[in-house]
C-alpha cells in the first residue's frame, strides 16, 4: 500500500453562499475565493498526511448526503474527519444536526467570521452540540488551522 492509499479523508463542507467568497462583503469574509480556501486546504492536507475532499453545495439535503457518506467512511476506517462550514443552515438546521448526531464522526465546525460578534441570530448553532470542537473568527485560514486540529486530534 502506499502512502497516499494509507492517508485518512479530510472532508471539508461548505455550504450555501460560500460559492461567493471574495465577490462581496469583503470586511467580513476577506478578499480570498473559495478556490483560494481549497488550494489552501490541500496545502494543509499535504503537510499533515490527510487527503483532501472539499465541496461546497447550496442544498441543505446534499450537505445531508455527503454527511451520511463521511459517515460510512468513518464506519470504513477512512475518514480522518469533517470540517463543516454550514453557512446560514449552522443557524436553522435541525436535519445538519440529526444527521452528524450518532454517525461517531469527527466534526469540526467552522466560521470564517466570528459569529458571536454578529447578530443575535447567528450565535446559536445546531451544529455545536454535535460537534467535537468549534472555530470561528480567524479568517479563511481558519480553514488550515482546522486541518492542523484534525491531524492533532488522529495523532
Ligand atoms: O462566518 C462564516 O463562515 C459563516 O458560516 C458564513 C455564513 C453565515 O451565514 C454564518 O453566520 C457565518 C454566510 C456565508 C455567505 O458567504 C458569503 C461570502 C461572500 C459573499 C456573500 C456571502
Amino acid at each position: 500500500m502506499t502512502a497516499q492509499e494509507m492517508n485518512k479523508t479530510a472532508l471539508i463542507l461548505n455550504g450555501p453562499n460560500l460559492n461567493l467568497l471574495g465577490t462581496r462583503e469583503p470586511a467580513v469574509y476577506g478578499a480570498h475565493t473559495l478556490a483560494d480556501v481549497e488550494a489552501l486546504c490541500a496545502k494543509a492536507c499535504a503537510t499533515h498526511g490527510l487527503t483532501l475532499d472539499f465541496r461546497q453545495s447550496n442544498h441543505e439535503g446534499e450537505l445531508v448526503d455527503w454527511l451520511h457518506e463521511a459517515g460510512g467512511l468513518h464506519a470504513a476506517g477512512k475518514l480522518a474527519g469533517v470540517i463543516l462550514n454550514a453557512g446560514a443552515y449552522t443557524h436553522t438546521s435541525v436535519a445538519l444536526h440529526d444527521a452528524i448526531k450518532g454517525t461517531g464522526i469527527t466534526l469540526i465546525e467552522l466560521h470564517i467570521s466570528n459569529v458571536f460578534a454578529r447578530e443575535a441570530f447567528r450565535h446559536h448553532s445546531y451544529i455545536s452540540p454535535v460537534a467535537k470542537a468549534v472555530m470561528c473568527g480567524f479568517g479563511v485560514n481558519g480553514y488550515a488551522l482546522a486541518v492542523a486540529g484534525l491531524a492533532q486530534l488522529q495523532a
